[in-house]
């Protein structure tokens, strides 16, 4: 009886240690890991943080530029392994989408709150540009300060691409009933954004432009404007209409997503990008070595990887020992 019971016990002890030593020490695929290149400097220095620690396991890596809004769909296809940068306000939509049409699974989240919000450099409020800011009711009375040649008269917003996220800031003037004294202009880039800041400084004028945070602007005096409060539903993309577009941005999260697969194909990737979580220091940091520093994306990467081995390092240790 004991014994039969002591045998029964190895057997299935054995059978465990057979099934957790054949699933878990699966090599990873050499397929290549694809990682998508948007258009802001954080995404795009991140993607080669990430590519260079799974470079670093042994993984092999492809960077896919790809359109903001188009990425999600293109993860639950699989022509992309994974998104890095969700950006929640702006984003969840497509991800959530995404989800539910099946292919694409939660990754986990970075250790911070996002922001997205039309806003100004500081030197704004000290020469009296617009006395009452950052209340959004300001704006009623000081457009005049914001024209542009570009403007037909009225004050400008300087909104980022329109791919990022559409039409959300022309509603919101036309919510608030101020298109009659503002309008948005879409910029190019985001680099247009940070030449603005720039230029409107050199010429002594304000400018309010569309911004995020973390950015490595968090660390040069930008504050964002104070709209009226989010809701759910208030955006068009939401049930709203041109009455309830005047709701500011809600802060939210940064999260990952990945095709369902990945963790089949590269179960040690897998686990590294589940595991990994940048705080709102570290993005604002991967921003500014670009932004201000002017490295390409590329070296930015390879110099944050360097620098941060003890914030990296760990998440790409297997918990299972050295020969994982
Ligand atoms: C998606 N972004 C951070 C540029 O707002």
């Amino acid at each position: 009886m004991f014994s039969i019971k002591k045998a029964t016990c190895a057997i299935v002890a054995g059978i465990i240690l057979a099934f957790s030593a054949g699933s878990i020490s699966a090599a990873d695929s050499s397929a290549p890991i694809k990682i998508p290149i948007k258009n802001w400097s954080s995404q795009i220095v991140m993607a080669h943080v990430i590519g260079g620690m799974f470079e670093s396991m042994g993984s092999n890596v492809e960077y896919v530029p790809i359109e903001n809004q188009a990425a999600f769909e293109a993860v639950r296809a699989g022509d992309l392994t994974l998104v890095h940068e969700v950006w929640q306000s702006t984003m969840q939509n497509a991800y959530y989408k995404a989800m539910e049409t099946g292919g694409l699974i939660d990754a986990g989240s970075h250790s911070l709150t996002t922001f997205e919000e039309m806003g100004f450099p500081n030197w704004v409020l000290d020469k009296g540009l617009c006395p009452g800011l950052p209340n959004w009711e300001a704006l009623k009375d000081c457009s005049a300060n914001f024209a542009t040649p570009d403007s037909g008269g009225k004050g400008r917003w300087l909104e980022g691409p329109q791919s990022w996220h559409g039409d959300v800031m022309p509603n919101r003037l036309t919510g608030l009933g101020l298109d009659d004294k503002w309008t948005v202009k879409f910029a190019g880039a985001a680099s247009a954004l940070w030449a603005e800041l720039d230029a409107a400084k050199k010429e002594g004028r304000g400018t309010i432009i569309f911004n995020w945070s973390p950015n490595f602007t968090d660390a040069t005096g930008f504050t964002f404007i104070q709209f009226p409060p989010y809701f759910d539903g208030c955006r068009m993309a939401d049930g709203g209409d041109l009455s309830s577009t005047g709701c500011g941005s809600p802060k939210g999260w940064l999260k990952k997503g990945a095709n369902y697969k990945f963790p089949k194909t590269h179960p040690k990737a897998y686990m590294a990008f589940s595991k990994l979580a940048f705080t709102a220091t570290h993005v604002g940091q991967m921003a500014a070595l670009v932004d201000m520093d002017k490295m390409t994306h590329e070296d930015a990467g390879a110099k944050w990887l360097a620098d941060n081995e003890k914030v990296w390092k760990p998440w790409t240790e297997s918990m299972l020992g050295a020969d994982n």
